[in-house]
């Protein structure tokens, strides 16, 4: 399994206060490598598909209007650990639970619109950048 690279959403609450920039450069400053990017508008299908997960929890059909609500940039990044440094660097759910100096805890609103989506493990990294990019989009 490759452990090297996650899978990441800058969610519609930061693309519209225009922060996506400002969340980009974090993620390159902490050593990220960007190897696939692009901004586009997810559409309700695909986020019940991407979130299938959570299909059975109370806050699913609020996070599936919520992620196809506006535009979002989707990316794939490369670091040595990537989903467990990605998880570090974006803090944890709730915005107002997350560490200090955390992505999450600077640039998110609350336990939905939190800012960015980081992968749980390296099997849906794949999983997920596969959802999102055809191989030979991932550099
Ligand atoms: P994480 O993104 O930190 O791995 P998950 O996988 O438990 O968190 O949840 C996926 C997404 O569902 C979160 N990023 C957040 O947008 C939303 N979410 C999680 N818990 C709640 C909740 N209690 N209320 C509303 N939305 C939630």
């Amino acid at each position: 399994m490759d452990n090297n690279i996650t899978f990441s959403i800058i969610k519609p609450d930061a693309m519209g206060r225009g922060d996506s920039g400002k969340i980009l450069a974090r993620i390159t400053e902490a050593g990220f490598r960007v190897a696939a990017l692009k901004m586009l508008s997810v559409s309700c299908h695909q986020a019940e598909e991407f979130y299938a997960v959570h299909r059975e929890r109370p806050f699913y059909p609020g996070l599936v209007e919520f992620m196809s609500s506006g535009p979002v940039v989707v990316m794939v990044l490369r670091h040595h650990n990537a989903v467990e440094a990605f998880r570090s660097l974006i803090g944890t759910t709730d915005p107002a639970k997350a560490e200090r100096g955390t992505i999450r805890a600077d640039f998110g609103t609350n336990v939905q619109q939190n800012a960015v989506h980081g992968s749980d493990s390296p099997e849906n990294a794949l999983r997920e950048a596969g959802f999102f990019f055809s191989a030979i989009e991932i550099f």
